[in-house]
């Protein structure tokens, strides 16, 4: 286990983007590197970029669902991007499924899981909330609502993506093992390869706030690769990929979902802060319960947090070193940094 002080010495800065900049206030998120007045927090260095549509659409008068919805567009669409939407990795049986969760600070919740042939999960997410009177439709009948919402069908299955699910096929061991998902990739990529380390980590959870402390979140993923066909991770459940409270504050979480869900971690997170906690502290607790509660059963598993409080501060805290996160302050200046983590490898 890791001090608090050597947890704070090995918070790192990675880069710092300026977006344009219709408010005013970079100078007092530099001097805190980064870490408070955030508008738009999300997970992993990609995470930029989302930011970077998110605050647009709030700069341009969006309200805080357009602009999580926005951000968690863009690496939905990016085929470059292997755990979210167009280009995701398969589950075992080769079919690319999303999971998909947008919640605002008022009730509003929208969720599909194992969602199918449709780019933009986290939009049929929003129409969920929006337009039915339920908050999560999943499989068949999340995907027949895309369609019937005119949403258009696109095989989601690159042959990239293709090209890596066969070469596991290769070695694949069809039993309900954790993390199996993340071994026997392709030589080239297996060596970087740990269950939400530097090949696995593109699932995006995006928080924003307004000036006013309101407060809105999504969270989008094609989940793990070569799960179980059916399998859903902790993305698209409220109060374990996403939770988000008025007046108290929102979290999101990566990883291994299956030990997110495990402790409902987001809710969790949510309810530290409730209780008095700050952000970074929430994102501490919910960690070292997860490590505390699982013991050997997480060794080599990677799973993140971030938090983000009505006033813009940031909690941010892993198991394993090499979660990153981006933040934008309203001056749409963004900053990626890196979480302190648990355990060193
Ligand atoms: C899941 N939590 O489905 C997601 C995967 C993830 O970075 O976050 N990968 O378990």
């Amino acid at each position: 286990m890791t001090s608090r002080r050597s947890l704070l010495a090995s918070l790192g800065t990675i880069g710092t983007f300026s977006l344009a900049a219709p408010f005013s206030k970079a100078a007092a998120a530099a001097a805190t590197g980064g870490r408070s007045g955030a508008v738009v927090l999300s997970t992993w260095d990609f995470g930029a970029a989302a930011n970077a549509a998110a605050f647009a659409r709030l700069a341009a008068g969006g309200s805080l669902i357009d602009a999580v919805e926005a951000g968690a567009m863009v690496p939905e669409a990016d085929p470059a991007n292997h755990s979210v939407g167009y280009s995701g990795y398969p589950d075992r049986d080769g079919h690319v499924t999303l999971d998909a969760v947008i919640m605002d600070d008022a009730g509003g919740v929208g969720a599909v899981a194992a969602l199918e042939d449709t780019v933009h999960a986290i939009s049929v997410a929003r129409r969920v909330m929006e337009r039915t009177p339920h908050t999560f439709l999943v499989g068949e009948g999340a995907t027949r609502f895309a369609r019937d919402q005119g949403f258009p069908q696109q095989s989601l299955l690159t042959p990239e993506s293709e090209k890596a699910w066969r070469e596991w096929l290769k070695t694949a061991k069809y039993q309900p093992e954790a993390n199996s998902e993340v071994r026997g990739l392709t030589p080239a990529r297996t060596p970087a390869r740990t269950p939400g380390g530097a090949l696995d980590h593109d699932t995006i959870g995006l928080l924003a706030r307004t000036a006013d402390g309101r407060m809105a979140g999504a969270c989008t993923t094609s989940g793990m690769a070569f799960k179980m066909r059916g399998r859903v991770g902790d993305s698209p459940q409220v109060g374990s990929g996403l939770y988000v409270e008025a007046g108290v504050g929102g979290a999101t979480s990566t990883g291994l979902g299956e030990e997110v869900t495990r402790v409902a971690g987001s809710a969790r997170v949510v309810a530290s802060m409730r209780g008095g906690a700050t952000a970074q502290q929430a994102c501490e607790e919910v960690v070292r319960h997860i490590a505390k509660l699982r013991g050997d059963a997480i060794r080599g598993v990677q799973v993140g947090f971030l938090a983000l409080d009505p006033r813009g501060n940031v909690g941010a805290f892993c198991l394993l070193p090499g979660f990153t996160y981006a933040v934008t302050n309203a001056a749409g200046r963004t900053t990626v940094l890196k979480a302190a983590s648990l355990f060193k490898a």
